[in-house]
Protein backbone atom coordinates (compact mmCIF):
# COMPACT_ATOMS: atom_id res chain seq x y z
CA UNK A 1 0.00 0.00 0.00
CA UNK A 2 1.44 3.62 -0.81
CA UNK A 3 1.75 6.10 1.51
CA UNK A 4 -1.08 8.32 0.60
CA UNK A 5 -3.19 4.98 0.48
CA UNK A 6 -2.14 4.50 3.88
CA UNK A 7 -2.77 7.94 4.64
CA UNK A 8 -6.39 7.88 3.57
CA UNK A 9 -7.07 4.83 5.55
CA UNK A 10 -5.87 5.76 9.06
CA UNK A 11 -8.40 9.39 8.05
CA UNK A 12 -11.21 6.99 7.55
CA UNK A 13 -10.17 5.15 10.62
CA UNK A 14 -10.10 8.00 13.02
CA UNK A 15 -13.11 9.44 11.29
CA UNK A 16 -15.57 6.24 11.88
CA UNK A 17 -13.64 6.08 15.26
CA UNK A 18 -14.66 10.02 16.24
CA UNK A 19 -18.42 9.02 14.90
CA UNK A 20 -18.84 6.24 17.15
CA UNK A 21 -17.60 7.86 20.10
CA UNK A 22 -19.71 10.77 19.55
CA UNK A 23 -22.63 8.34 19.23
CA UNK A 24 -22.05 6.79 22.12
CA UNK A 25 -22.14 9.67 24.25
CA UNK A 26 -25.74 10.47 23.06
CA UNK A 27 -28.65 8.22 21.72
CA UNK A 28 -27.51 8.15 17.98
CA UNK A 29 -30.01 11.11 16.97
CA UNK A 30 -33.03 9.28 18.79
CA UNK A 31 -35.24 10.19 22.48
CA UNK A 32 -33.47 8.31 25.55
CA UNK A 33 -36.47 6.17 25.53
CA UNK A 34 -38.55 7.12 29.04
CA UNK A 35 -40.20 3.72 29.50
CA UNK A 36 -38.22 0.28 29.99
CA UNK A 37 -39.97 -0.92 26.37
CA UNK A 38 -38.82 2.80 24.92
CA UNK A 39 -34.89 1.91 26.82
CA UNK A 40 -34.59 -1.66 24.98
CA UNK A 41 -35.76 -0.04 21.56
CA UNK A 42 -33.25 2.49 21.68
CA UNK A 43 -30.12 -0.27 22.71
CA UNK A 44 -31.39 -1.59 19.41
CA UNK A 45 -30.94 1.67 17.92
CA UNK A 46 -27.61 1.98 18.88
CA UNK A 47 -26.71 -1.70 17.83
CA UNK A 48 -27.59 -1.06 14.30
CA UNK A 49 -26.29 2.16 14.36
CA UNK A 50 -22.93 0.58 15.73
CA UNK A 51 -23.20 -2.03 13.03
CA UNK A 52 -23.99 0.11 10.08
CA UNK A 53 -21.17 2.44 10.65
CA UNK A 54 -18.58 -0.28 10.70
CA UNK A 55 -20.10 -2.03 7.47
CA UNK A 56 -20.01 1.58 5.88
CA UNK A 57 -16.53 2.66 7.29
CA UNK A 58 -15.23 -0.69 5.18
CA UNK A 59 -16.94 -0.57 2.11
CA UNK A 60 -15.92 3.32 1.61
CA UNK A 61 -12.43 2.30 2.77
CA UNK A 62 -12.72 -0.64 0.56
CA UNK A 63 -13.66 2.13 -2.47
CA UNK A 64 -11.21 4.53 -1.63
CA UNK A 65 -7.98 1.61 -1.33
CA UNK A 66 -9.19 0.42 -5.18
CA UNK A 67 -9.33 3.92 -6.41
CA UNK A 68 -6.36 5.16 -4.98
CA UNK A 69 -4.05 1.57 -4.89
CA UNK A 70 -5.60 0.53 -8.48
CA UNK A 71 -6.10 3.56 -10.33
CA UNK A 72 -4.87 4.02 -13.66
CA UNK A 73 -1.03 5.36 -14.16
CA UNK A 74 0.69 7.51 -16.37
CA UNK A 75 2.04 5.11 -19.83
CA UNK A 76 0.82 1.97 -17.84
CA UNK A 77 -1.80 0.47 -20.07
CA UNK A 78 -2.00 -2.92 -18.81
CA UNK A 79 -5.03 -4.08 -16.55
CA UNK A 80 -4.10 -4.85 -12.77
CA UNK A 81 -3.88 -8.57 -11.89
CA UNK A 82 -7.35 -10.29 -12.68
CA UNK A 83 -9.12 -12.65 -10.28
CA UNK A 84 -12.12 -14.52 -10.94
CA UNK A 85 -14.06 -17.81 -10.02
CA UNK A 86 -12.00 -17.39 -6.61
CA UNK A 87 -14.75 -19.74 -4.81
CA UNK A 88 -13.19 -19.17 -0.73
CA UNK A 89 -13.27 -15.44 -1.31
CA UNK A 90 -17.19 -16.14 -2.89
CA UNK A 91 -18.08 -17.41 -0.64
CA UNK A 92 -16.48 -15.56 2.65
CA UNK A 93 -18.13 -12.16 1.27
CA UNK A 94 -21.75 -14.18 0.56
CA UNK A 95 -21.95 -15.81 4.02
CA UNK A 96 -20.64 -12.07 6.08
CA UNK A 97 -23.39 -10.28 4.91
CA UNK A 98 -26.20 -13.29 5.18
CA UNK A 99 -24.95 -13.50 9.40
CA UNK A 100 -25.04 -9.36 9.81
CA UNK A 101 -28.99 -10.38 8.47
CA UNK A 102 -29.02 -12.97 10.56
CA UNK A 103 -27.77 -11.41 14.12
CA UNK A 104 -29.43 -8.38 13.27
CA UNK A 105 -33.00 -10.37 12.80
CA UNK A 106 -32.83 -11.98 15.46
CA UNK A 107 -31.67 -8.77 17.97
CA UNK A 108 -34.62 -7.55 16.28
CA UNK A 109 -37.23 -10.34 17.12
CA UNK A 110 -35.79 -10.72 20.75
CA UNK A 111 -35.90 -6.95 21.39
CA UNK A 112 -39.77 -6.74 19.80
CA UNK A 113 -40.78 -9.71 21.75
CA UNK A 114 -39.87 -8.07 25.12
CA UNK A 115 -41.29 -5.06 24.21
CA UNK A 116 -44.61 -6.16 23.30
CA UNK A 117 -44.79 -8.66 26.04
CA UNK A 118 -47.71 -8.05 27.99
CA UNK A 119 -47.36 -8.64 32.15
CA UNK A 120 -49.95 -11.19 33.60
CA UNK A 121 -50.75 -8.55 36.43
CA UNK A 122 -49.99 -4.78 35.72
CA UNK A 123 -49.98 -2.41 38.58
CA UNK A 124 -52.53 0.43 36.40
CA UNK A 125 -54.83 0.09 33.66
CA UNK A 126 -55.75 2.95 31.31
CA UNK A 127 -58.77 2.75 28.72
CA UNK A 128 -57.58 4.81 25.79
CA UNK A 129 -59.86 6.15 22.95
CA UNK A 130 -59.15 8.03 19.99
CA UNK A 131 -61.81 10.04 18.45
CA UNK A 132 -62.05 12.70 15.57
CA UNK A 133 -60.46 14.99 17.19
CA UNK A 134 -59.22 13.87 20.45
CA UNK A 135 -58.60 11.34 23.10
CA UNK A 136 -60.62 10.04 26.09
CA UNK A 137 -58.61 8.56 29.09
CA UNK A 138 -60.03 6.35 31.47
CA UNK A 139 -58.77 4.55 34.39
CA UNK A 140 -61.65 1.90 35.09
CA UNK A 141 -61.21 0.61 38.28
CA UNK A 142 -61.48 4.38 39.74
CA UNK A 143 -64.01 6.08 37.54
CA UNK A 144 -62.04 8.61 36.52
CA UNK A 145 -62.27 9.83 32.58
CA UNK A 146 -60.37 12.66 31.12
CA UNK A 147 -61.63 13.62 27.77
CA UNK A 148 -60.11 16.40 25.13
CA UNK A 149 -61.60 19.91 25.44
CA UNK A 150 -61.54 22.36 22.28
CA UNK A 151 -59.39 25.01 22.15
CA UNK A 152 -56.74 23.38 25.17
CA UNK A 153 -53.26 21.39 25.44
CA UNK A 154 -55.37 17.77 25.37
CA UNK A 155 -55.71 15.34 28.14
CA UNK A 156 -52.94 14.69 30.76
CA UNK A 157 -52.81 10.94 31.13
CA UNK A 158 -50.88 10.32 34.60
CA UNK A 159 -48.83 7.43 35.35
CA UNK A 160 -46.53 6.29 38.06
CA UNK A 161 -43.07 5.18 37.45
CA UNK A 162 -41.55 2.03 37.69
CA UNK A 163 -44.97 0.15 37.27
CA UNK A 164 -46.54 -1.59 34.89
CA UNK A 165 -49.34 0.06 32.80
CA UNK A 166 -51.31 -1.74 30.58
CA UNK A 167 -52.74 0.93 27.43
CA UNK A 168 -56.03 -0.47 26.25
CA UNK A 169 -56.69 1.56 22.80
CA UNK A 170 -59.25 1.52 20.81
CA UNK A 171 -61.17 4.56 18.16
CA UNK A 172 -64.25 5.79 17.86
CA UNK A 173 -64.36 6.59 14.49
CA UNK A 174 -61.41 6.56 12.23
CA UNK A 175 -58.08 5.16 12.42
CA UNK A 176 -56.17 7.07 14.88
CA UNK A 177 -52.58 6.50 16.23
CA UNK A 178 -51.42 6.91 19.30
CA UNK A 179 -47.84 8.51 19.77
CA UNK A 180 -45.79 9.71 22.71
CA UNK A 181 -42.13 10.28 21.08
CA UNK A 182 -40.20 9.64 23.84
CA UNK A 183 -41.47 6.72 24.62
CA UNK A 184 -40.18 5.74 21.53
CA UNK A 185 -43.57 3.73 20.99
CA UNK A 186 -46.30 4.15 18.46
CA UNK A 187 -49.68 2.10 17.89
CA UNK A 188 -52.75 2.86 15.66
CA UNK A 189 -55.83 2.90 17.21
CA UNK A 190 -58.42 1.28 14.97
CA UNK A 191 -62.54 1.38 15.35
CA UNK A 192 -63.73 -1.88 16.13
CA UNK A 193 -60.33 -3.51 17.39
CA UNK A 194 -58.49 -3.05 21.15
CA UNK A 195 -54.96 -2.82 20.95
CA UNK A 196 -53.17 -4.39 24.46
CA UNK A 197 -49.87 -3.17 25.06
CA UNK A 198 -47.67 -2.32 28.55
CA UNK A 199 -45.74 0.56 29.12
CA UNK A 200 -43.61 0.67 32.12
CA UNK A 201 -42.46 4.54 32.79
CA UNK A 202 -38.43 4.67 34.18
CA UNK A 203 -38.53 8.01 34.58
CA UNK A 204 -40.53 10.95 36.61
CA UNK A 205 -41.67 14.09 33.84
CA UNK A 206 -43.92 15.12 31.40
CA UNK A 207 -43.84 13.69 27.62
CA UNK A 208 -45.81 15.46 25.00
CA UNK A 209 -48.27 12.57 22.93
CA UNK A 210 -49.79 13.24 19.64
CA UNK A 211 -51.93 11.17 16.74
CA UNK A 212 -49.90 10.00 14.31
CA UNK A 213 -52.32 8.87 11.68
CA UNK A 214 -53.62 11.61 9.25
CA UNK A 215 -57.42 11.42 10.54
CA UNK A 216 -59.03 14.68 8.79
CA UNK A 217 -59.37 18.28 9.32
CA UNK A 218 -58.58 18.39 13.05
CA UNK A 219 -55.81 15.38 13.02
CA UNK A 220 -52.67 18.57 14.21
CA UNK A 221 -54.80 19.49 17.17
CA UNK A 222 -55.11 15.98 18.49
CA UNK A 223 -52.53 16.62 21.23
CA UNK A 224 -52.16 14.82 24.71
CA UNK A 225 -49.39 14.59 27.42
CA UNK A 226 -48.45 12.11 29.79
CA UNK A 227 -47.29 12.81 33.00
CA UNK A 228 -44.91 10.22 35.70
CA UNK A 229 -44.89 10.90 38.80
CA UNK A 230 -43.96 8.79 41.95
CA UNK A 231 -46.12 5.92 43.17
CA UNK A 232 -47.40 7.50 46.47
CA UNK A 233 -47.93 11.17 44.00
CA UNK A 234 -49.83 8.81 41.50
CA UNK A 235 -52.08 7.37 43.97
CA UNK A 236 -52.80 11.12 45.68
CA UNK A 237 -53.68 12.68 41.94
CA UNK A 238 -56.16 9.55 41.16
CA UNK A 239 -58.03 9.93 44.31
CA UNK A 240 -58.65 13.29 43.93
CA UNK A 241 -59.54 12.72 40.15
CA UNK A 242 -61.85 10.17 41.30
CA UNK A 243 -63.88 12.59 43.85
CA UNK A 244 -63.94 15.53 41.82
CA UNK A 245 -65.07 13.48 39.16
CA UNK A 246 -67.72 11.51 41.63
CA UNK A 247 -68.44 14.99 42.64
CA UNK A 248 -69.65 16.32 39.22
CA UNK A 249 -71.75 13.32 38.26
CA UNK A 250 -73.70 13.97 41.60
CA UNK A 251 -74.27 17.69 40.61
CA UNK A 252 -75.67 16.75 37.45
CU1 LIG B 1 -55.00 12.05 13.64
Amino acid sequence: MSVHARRVLSALVVAVGAALLSGCASSFGIPDGATEQGRDINDLWGRFFVASLIVGGITLALIVIAIVVFRRRRGDDALPRQSEGNVPLEIVYTAIPIAIVIVLWSLSMTTENRVLDVADDPDVSVHVEAFAWGWRFGYPQEGVELVSEPDTAGPQMVLPVGRTTRIRLTSDDVIHSFYVPDFLFKRDAVPGHVWEFDITPAETGVFEGTCAEFCGLNHAFMRFSVRVVEPAEYASWLRTAADAQAEQEATL
